[in-house]
């Protein structure tokens, strides 16, 4: 068992002896407020003019090597996956690969996230898929993670509301992502600030079945955490966004909260997903 795996468990399983009443404020440890934790309007993402090479591709994309679908974003010029990163996925370039069990519910099915990956496994992902591919790629784009402001442009749909599902809280049950919700509260014991929402799934849920926002995109609120590259240096980490099936503190689950840990952890919570984006000159 490799140091970032016990230091995991070793967070969750203090998590998990907590007594009732005090798993509130000892979900991932809040990053100190950046003055750029605001939801950005989408405007501000600045697209270059596609070239003539990629205007003739701008459907969905799927990857030849391993089924992944993209969705076209036009406001962003650039496909975003339209899922998390599966275990299957990540089991094509690593098939040894395992994200576990969190108590008694497996989170290593082939179709759930793939968890137990820092920021490095998963740049190194884009970089794999971007080799896979590299026949039939539109030139001059390849695989990575989004930027964090990307993220949160897709995340909201261009808009600027509060949560990845608008303004409300709680959310309404069948119209936002996976969090900490009745049926985690019911199947693993523990609290949760959610009561009164339920998406159906105690831990990390299958990509296709967890909620889509009106850009088509799955998950994007909750399920897992998702790793995003500085927006100054696109090869540098940046943040984890979107909260996971762990979270429900309100806080957390805001658009702009942003979770920064130390790169080389690898914990259940945590994964990624990919866009097929312009190389940078
Ligand atoms: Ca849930």
């Amino acid at each position: 068992m490799n140091k970032e795996r016990i230091a995991c468990l070793s967070t969750l399983l203090a998590l998990s002896l907590l007594p009732t009443g005090c798993n509130r404020g000892k979900e991932p440890a809040p990053d100190t407020p950046p003055p750029d934790a605001e939801p950005a309007p989408a405007a501000a993402i600045e697209a270059d003019d596609p070239s003539d090479a990629v205007s003739e591709t701008r459907q969905n994309w799927v990857s030849p090597a391993t089924n992944m679908e993209f969705v076209w974003l036009e406001d962003l010029n650039l496909w975003a996956g339209r899922y998390e990163v599966t275990n299957e996925d990540y089991r094509a370039k690593a098939p040894d690969h395992d994200s576990g069990r969190y108590r008694d519910q497996s989170l290593n099915e082939n179709r759930q996230p793939v968890t137990r990956v820092n920021f490095e496994d998963a740049i190194a992902f884009g970089h794999w898929l971007t080799e896979q591919d590299r026949e039939a790629l539109p030139a001059g784009y390849a695989y990575r993670l989004p930027t964090e402001q990307e993220w949160l442009a897709y995340a909201l749909c261009g808009g600027e509301h509060e949560y990845p599902w608008g303004a409300d809280w709680p959310p309404t049950s069948g119209q936002a992502g996976n969090y900490r919700d009745a049926t985690a509260h019911g199947a693993l014991n523990i609290e949760t600030d959610m009561a009164d929402y339920k998406d159906g799934f105690a831990v990390a849920a299958p990509v296709e079945q967890t909620w889509a926002n009106a850009w088509g995109l799955h998950g994007v609120g909750g399920n897992v955490w998702e790793a995003c590259l500085s927006d100054n240096d696109h090869g540098k980490p940046g943040a984890w966004r979107g909260a996971s099936w762990y979270n429900h503190d309100q806080r957390l689950l805001k658009a702009a909260y942003r979770y920064v840990c130390e790169s080389g952890e690898r914990i259940d919570i945590s994964g990624f997903r990919l866009v097929l984006a312009p190389i940078a000159p």
